[in-house]
C-alpha cells in the first residue's frame, strides 16, 4: 500500500464503510442478483442508446474504442459496507455518449440495462458529474468477465449498485424507472457520504 492510498483512506472513507484491498471480495465473481456471469462475445456485442433522444445510436466494440477516452481514479463503495480505494478506471465520459445521442429536453432520467438482467437508473444531471464514466479498463487492464466486461458504469459518490456491469442499453426517459436493488429496499439516491442506504 502506497502512502498516497493510505492518505485517501483516512481522509475519504464514507460513514459505515471499511476497506478491502480489491474488488471481488469473498471470491465473488457473479452478478449480485444470483444469475451466472454473462458471457459476452465482443464481435456480437452492441451498446444501444435510445429512448428520448434525437439520434438513436448503436455502438459496436470497435465504434466504442474509437471514442475519446479518459482516466479517472476513484473509490468504490458497496452498500454492504466494503470499499476499495484508489481504483484507476479508463473509459468514456458519460457526457460523450450523451452528446452522440442528443437527449431531448424532456429526458431527465437514464436507465442502464445489463446482459445479466440487472438494471439501475440515475438522474441525467448526476451522470454528468466529474468521475462518472463508462469504463472498459481497470488498473490498466481490460475488464474481466467478473468485473463487468466489456463495459460498466462507474459512479464514485453512489453505492456500487449504481455502477452497472455488462451494460447493453442506455435509455433516456422523462420518467424514472426504478432499478433492481432500488425496488428491493435500497435507496434510489444512494449517496455514500450521507449513509443513504435504504429506501424509506
Ligand atoms: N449488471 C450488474 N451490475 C451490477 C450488479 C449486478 O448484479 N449486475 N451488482 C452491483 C453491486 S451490488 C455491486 S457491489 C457491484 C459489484 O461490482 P464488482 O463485482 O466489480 O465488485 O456491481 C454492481 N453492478
Ligand atoms: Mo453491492
Amino acid at each position: 500500500m502506497t502512502k498516497k492510498n493510505q492518505g485517501r483512506r483516512s481522509k475519504s472513507l464514507p460513514p459505515g464503510q471499511s476497506t478491502v484491498e480489491q474488488l471481488l471480495k469473498w471470491g465473488r465473481n457473479h452478478p449480485t442478483i444470483g444469475v451466472p456471469v454473462p458471457k459476452i462475445d465482443l464481435d456480437k456485442w452492441n451498446l444501444l442508446i435510445d429512448g428520448q433522444v434525437d439520434q438513436q445510436v448503436t455502438l459496436s466494440w470497435n465504434d466504442l474504442s474509437r471514442l475519446p477516452n479518459i482516466r479517472s481514479t476513484s473509490d468504490f463503495h458497496c452498500v454492504e459496507g466494503w470499499s476499495v480505494l484508489g481504483l484507476k478506471w479508463e473509459g468514456i465520459l458519460f457526457e460523450t455518449i450523451a452528446n452522440l445521442a442528443k437527449p431531448e429536453k424532456t429526458a431527465k432520467y437514464v436507465t442502464f440495462e445489463c446482459a445479466d438482467g440487472y438494471s439501475t437508473s440515475l438522474p441525467l444531471k448526476e451522470l454528468l458529474r466529474e468521475g462518472v464514466l463508462l469504463a472498459y479498463k481497470l488498473n490498466g487492464k481490460y475488464l474481466e468477465e467478473g468485473t463487468g466486461a466489456p463495459l460498466r458504469l462507474v459512479v464514485p459518490d453512489k453505492y456500487a449498485y449504481k455502477s452497472a456491469m455488462w451494460i447493453t442499453r442506455i435509455k433516456f426517459s422523462s420518467k424514472k424507472e426504478v432499478g433492481y436493488w432500488e425496488s428491493r429496499g435500497y435507496s434510489d439516491t444512494a449517496d455514500v457520504w450521507t449513509n443513504d442506504r435504504f429506501s424509506e
